[in-house]
């Protein structure tokens, strides 16, 4: 009975989302995902029912009373008579028929739903989000046809409600996945090649994905949140990231800024509208209105920020941040200047 619970509790927690971030592949918030979705209900309830179908078979066969079998001499037993094994024959070769048209079938949705899911492509809207995999966290950058529209983000991706979106997937170094069930299946990011998929969330929501394939030692703390919003939030949010960054407006602010432009930080992160333009870190322009720090590993507040510029290792051991040992007088105003990034 406690086994059974366990297992209840385990399976549970592999679909039901967690508070008001969700990740569940059954839980579809667009077409993608109903689509894949469908293709999961339908294979749980075929095989649930052949399993059913075979267990009370068995049991069936178990209990049933052997007429006289008992009796026989042994040597007889299995040897059983014409209609009977005329009978066996025909059981064994409607089974195997039968086996070969569901599996069949389950062939035959299984590339119907690859298909669906592939036909968002057809419907251009304009919008294009490249994703780039790094150990560990994702690198974004938004597409557009005019130079100077394009921007770069971290770990966090804002879509408008209803609107396909193309998800061009990269790596900057090893393979990583990019998943995020409640809109799409798994789209593997491989080095010097380009995958594309297409996701539209239908309601509003925050879905939160996560790298999918195993890609060195912090692959657990690698997810990324997709925010879908109406679509004058959405227009709101993006053009306050094309703009360069604020500038400090208060000396506590201001003295942030210093420190961070003084320091190797720069070398690593870009904060659009500074000298500071480093590309091996995710870009800090609109630090402040992210969600999450380090791939969404802690909750993006001051408290935790200090934390993370004074360990990173801590936090998260063996990322690619250098620890930077700062006097404290300067932490606190660098943390101020990076939240006011908003
Ligand atoms: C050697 C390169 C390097 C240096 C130097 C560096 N960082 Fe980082 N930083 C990174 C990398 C890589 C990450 C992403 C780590 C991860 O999530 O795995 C990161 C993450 C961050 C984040 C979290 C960003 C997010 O959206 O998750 C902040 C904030 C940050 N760094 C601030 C700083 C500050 C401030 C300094 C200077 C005191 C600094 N970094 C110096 C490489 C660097
Ligand atoms: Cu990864």
């Amino acid at each position: 009975m406690r086994t059974a619970r366990v297992a209840l509790m385990l399976l549970a927690g592999l679909f039901v989302s967690c508070g008001t971030h969700q990740q569940s592949a059954i839980d579809p918030a667009g077409p993608q995902s109903e689509n894949i979705a469908g293709l999961w209900w339908f294979f749980f309830w075929t095989l649930t029912s052949i399993f059913l179908a075979v267990m009370v078979f068995m049991l069936w066969t178990l209990t049933r009373r052997h007429r006289g079998i008992e009796q026989e001499p042994l040597e007889i037993r299995h040897a059983p008579s014409p209609e009977t094994e005329s009978r066996i024959n025909r059981t064994v070769a409607g089974c195997t028929i039968a086996t070969v048209v569901i599996l069949f079938v389950l062939l035959i949705a299984s590339v119907g739903t690859g298909k669906s899911v592939s036909e968002l492509a057809n419907k251009n809207n304009g919008l294009t989000v490249d994703v780039t995999g790094n150990e560990w966290w994702w690198h974004i950058r938004y597409q557009n046809s005019d130079a100077s529209m394009v921007f770069d983000t971290a770990n966090e991706i804002h879509i408008p409600v209803g609107r396909p979106v193309q998800i061009r997937g990269m790596s900057q170094d090893v393979i990583h996945s990019f998943w995020v069930p409640n809109l799409h299946g798994k789209r593997d990011l491989i080095p010097s090649h380009v995958t594309t998929e297409w996701i539209q969330a239908d309601r509003p929501g925050i879905y939160r994905g996560q790298c999918a394939e195993f890609c060195g030692l912090q692959h657990a703390h690698m997810s990324v949140y997709v925010i879908a919003e109406p679509e004058s939030k959405f227009q709101d949010w993006y053009n306050a990231q094309l703009e360069p960054a604020a500038s400090p407006s208060t000396p506590v602010t201001q003295h942030g800024q210093q420190v961070f432009l003084n320091n190797a930080c720069i070398f690593c992160h870009q904060i659009r509208g500074t000298t500071a333009g480093g590309q091996n870190g995710p870009d800090l322009t609109h630090f402040g209105s992210r969600m999450g720090i380090a791939a969404n590993t802690v909750p993006n507040t001051k408290g935790n920020l200090g934390g993370w510029i004074l360990d990173p290792q801590s936090m998260k051991p063996g990322n690619h941040m250098a620890t930077i040992a700062l006097p404290s007088t300067d932490l606190q105003p660098l943390i101020e200047y990076l939240e006011s990034l908003k």
